[in-house]
């Protein structure tokens, strides 16, 4: 709240004798206080807009402009107060707080007055800034943006339903369906309100006007290389994919496996590598006599791909290797024990595909990487 509430003796002393309890629990009683003493005028009003599209580093950028518009036939300047809400018990809904209870999900946003989108005047006195907007009779159109990077960090919340995957990140398929894949519950996202608040001692605020829900992702999407094909044992029946992962999020910033907190690689502050696991999926394609790869991803992603067997207790884990930042990376090792796909004896000679597609421990799926070489199986040899 831009402005301190004025309290009477009785509630200082209520939130004195809680300053030994919870600093939260004292801020409630600030908000239902204010409360009590928020008055809604109908002349007053505001309508915002939803953002469009994926929000944060992953889409529109690390700041977000909220749209709305502004009612006032009176034409003085309002202050306004924005909240954002994300879904922080994990009930699957954001609290308004007018259920008591369900305490409200919303908190004040960070305003970036800097960014040339927002349309606030900013005056500042000695003590402090006043951020005004001006309202029109027939609506002015405005701008809040937001600093979400400073609200929410490095976060990935998404709205609406997202494709169940598995551990290595591939779609588990509807068991009615099997075309289909299976999606999680509706995810409640992000959602915005925003209230404007006639200037001057009575506090007469608008309705609050709230935006639709939408996704923010401030999170990289991981991503893979794979460098070699180096071992094709057809005695063991294992084939072997040196792979690199990659991950802007891994704070191993030299990929050497190690926190090396001279360099700023610790960017959260707790002591410990967050090395932003990468889950990897490989598939193989088995060309036929005379058939060539193609060459563009489009055509290569429509061929009928089947997933690669693990051999287990070789080569690293499929569902998650430390990475290191795009242009570093870290290497791993996958082998693929070809037998159970395709079969022992001469059955699996031939000539291969390989890809990879990776796969992040928040759920972000990369694009997948085609390997330049077909790999050959032949146990005459
Ligand atoms: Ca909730
Ligand atoms: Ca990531
Ligand atoms: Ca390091
Ligand atoms: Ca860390």
């Amino acid at each position: 709240m831009s402005q301190t509430t004025p309290r009477s003796p009785r509630v200082r002393l209520v939130v004195a004798g809680l300053a030994i309890g919870t600093t939260l629990l004292a801020a409630s009683i600030d908000d239902a206080f204010a409360r009590r003493k928020e008055r809604v005028t109908k002349k007053l009003n505001v309508i915002a807009t939803t953002p469009l599209g994926l929000q944060g580093n992953a889409g529109a950028g690390p700041r977000l402009a909220l749209p709305f518009t502004l009612i006032d036939k009176t034409r003085r300047k309002v202050n306004v107060q924005v909240e954002y809400g994300i879904d922080l018990d994990g009930d699957g809904e954001i609290a308004d707080g007018t259920d008591d209870d369900k305490p409200s999900e919303f908190v004040s946003a960070t305003q970036e007055h800097r960014d040339s989108r927002d349309t606030a005047r900013v005056r500042r006195t000695e003590t402090r800034s006043i951020v005004t907007y001006r309202p029109s009779g027939a609506g002015a159109a405005h701008a809040f943006v937001w600093n979400h990077v400073a609200d929410l960090g490095s976060a990935r919340i998404m709205d609406g339903k997202l494709v169940l995957r598995d551990d290595q990140g591939r779609a588990i398929p509807d068991p009615f369906d099997t075309q289909a894949p299976l999606f999680t519950e509706e995810m409640p996202g992000v959602v915005l309100r925003i209230r404007a608040r006639r200037r001057g001692g009575r506090r007469q605020f608008s309705e609050w006007s709230y935006t639709n829900a939408f996704s923010v992702d401030n999170l990289s999407a991981p991503s893979l290389r794979i460098d070699r094909v180096p071992v094709v044992d057809t005695e063991a029946g294992l084939i072997e994919i040196e792979w690199t992962a990659f991950d802007g999020d891994s704070e191993d910033k030299n990929g050497n496996g190690r926190l090396d907190v001279v360099d700023l690689e610790d960017r959260d502050g707790d002591g410990e590598l967050d090395a932003a696991p990468v889950a990897v999926a490989f598939d193989y394609y088995r060309l036929s006599e005379g058939e060539t790869a193609p060459s563009s991803p489009l055509l290569l992603a429509g061929l009928a791909w089947s997933p690669c067997t693990h051999a287990l207790g070789h080569g690293d884990p499929d569902d998650g290797v430390a990475s290191a930042p795009e242009g570093v990376g870290r290497a791993a090792t996958f082998v693929w024990d070809y037998e159970i796909d395709l079969g022992a004896e001469g059955f699996a000679d031939g000539k291969y595909l390989v890809r990879g597609t990776p796969y992040d421990d928040l759920g972000n799926l990369g694009e997948s990487f085609y390997f330049g070489e077909s790999v050959t199986i032949d146990t005459d040899e």
